[in-house]
């Protein structure tokens, strides 16, 4: 598959042996410039768990509120309650949002907000109990690490018990929002208020603990090096070697419009692939990573689907968090579109549910 004399032909053997990459090749494989190796490479690793599927879902995104009080630099999403254009909606609106152009055989709601400093605990409680009661039939993935710790904290509950409070009113799984990047100096930058990395790891280890899956991002494309998505990566590895409820990992594409960041340009086609490559090549206990196609962009998602991605996210309908900082991907998809998508990369689409249950076989 790559010459014997390529400087990545170590890592080859490794990867078709089906070894664990060290922090060393991470950093090998961050440093190269050899695209189309890094593509062979990731695709192969992505063939032998995944062969030519490609899945995705139907879902719906659900922001009930952009009000948060931590500030984040990375964010243009939240503001303070007085800013203007920010909105907290009540268990009724979030309820006709969902209703709002349902598409038939939705069959998860996203949901993530901000952390509301004058919303109680119990409101949220009833955010997830009038979806559950109204849709009984679509899986709850909501509320990133972050906000469960401060769920918790408004509450006056231990982690596990707030998931259990949380279970109880309808949550099926939590999505892998917060963890932008794990390294400390990095993070204090862009996200100098958020929980520490330590924490994210350590919520997300009970969220499985209780049973629950979750998926884990990264944000990459801002002030990080090369070396800092490696740590990440393997942080993550070694938590899910622990834990084991990670279902997929989704790197973030940073848009910097709106920002503290402003000034800088994003993330290159380059950098996007590569990190998705070494995404899979790294994390070999993570089964799935998504191109996630509101922040690559449509048209490398579709070419990220050859470099290591497995997943395309879903149909999503109302995107806010990437629209908000410049996003121009679309706030949605259609069945057919992503379907064409895949085919058109050569590849077989798999309709799917928040657990990656198959629900239809591809045609
Ligand atoms: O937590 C915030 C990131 C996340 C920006 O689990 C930004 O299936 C880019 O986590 N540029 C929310 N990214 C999105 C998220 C997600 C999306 C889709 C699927 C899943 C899943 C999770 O977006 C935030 C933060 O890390 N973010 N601002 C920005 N300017």
């Amino acid at each position: 598959m790559i010459p014997s004399s390529h400087p990545l032909a170590a890592i080859a053997r490794k990867v078709e042996a089906g070894e664990r990459l060290s922090v060393d090749d991470g950093l090998q494989l961050a440093a190269s410039h050899d695209l189309p190796a890094l593509g062979l490479l990731a695709h192969s690793a992505r063939e032998r768990l995944h062969g030519d599927k490609v899945y995705f879902n139907v879902n719906r995104h659900i922001n009930p509120t952009n009000v948060c009080y931590v500030g984040c630099e990375l964010c243009a999403y939240a503001d303070d309650p007085n800013a203007p254009g920010t909105w907290s909606y009540s268990p009724e609106e979030c309820v006709e949002m969902a209703r709002r152009d349902f598409i038939p055989g939705t069959t998860e709601f996203h949901m993530v907000g901000g952390l509301h400093p004058r919303w109680k605990f119990p409101v949220y409680i009833d955010i997830l109990k009038a979806l559950k009661s109204a849709f009984p039939e679509v899986h709850l993935k909501a509320f990133t690490m972050v906000e469960i710790d401060f769920l918790a904290k408004i509450g006056k509950l231990t982690v596990p018990e707030c998931i259990q409070t949380l279970r109880d009113a309808g949550l099926d799984s939590c999505p892998g929002g917060g963890a932008e990047i794990f390294d400390e100096t990095v993070r204090e930058a862009i996200a100098s208020k958020k929980m520490s990395s330590d924490r994210w790891l350590e919520v997300a280890a009970l969220v499985h603990e209780s049973g629950l899956k979750s998926n884990a991002t990264m944000l990459f494309g801002h002030i990080e090096e090369p070396r800092h998505w490696v740590d990440h990566l393997v942080r993550l590895r070694e938590q899910q070697d622990r834990s084991g409820g990670f279902q997929c990992f989704i790197p973030l594409a940073f848009h910097p419009k709106g920002t503290k960041f402003a000034h800088l340009p994003g993330p290159d086609m380059a950098t996007k692939l590569k990190v998705i490559a070494i995404s899979r090549l790294m994390l070999d206990n993570i089964p799935h990573v998504k191109a996630y196609w509101v922040m690559l962009g449509r048209e490398v998602a579709q070419v990220a689907l050859r470099f290591g991605a497995n997943d395309l996210d879903g149909t999503i309908s109302d995107e806010r968090v990437t629209h908000a900082a410049g996003g121009t991907a679309g706030k949605g998809m259609t069945v057919d579109d992503i379907q064409e998508f895949i085919r058109s990369a050569g590849l077989r689409p798999v309709l799917r549910d928040t657990l990656y249950n198959e629900l239809r076989p591809a045609s």
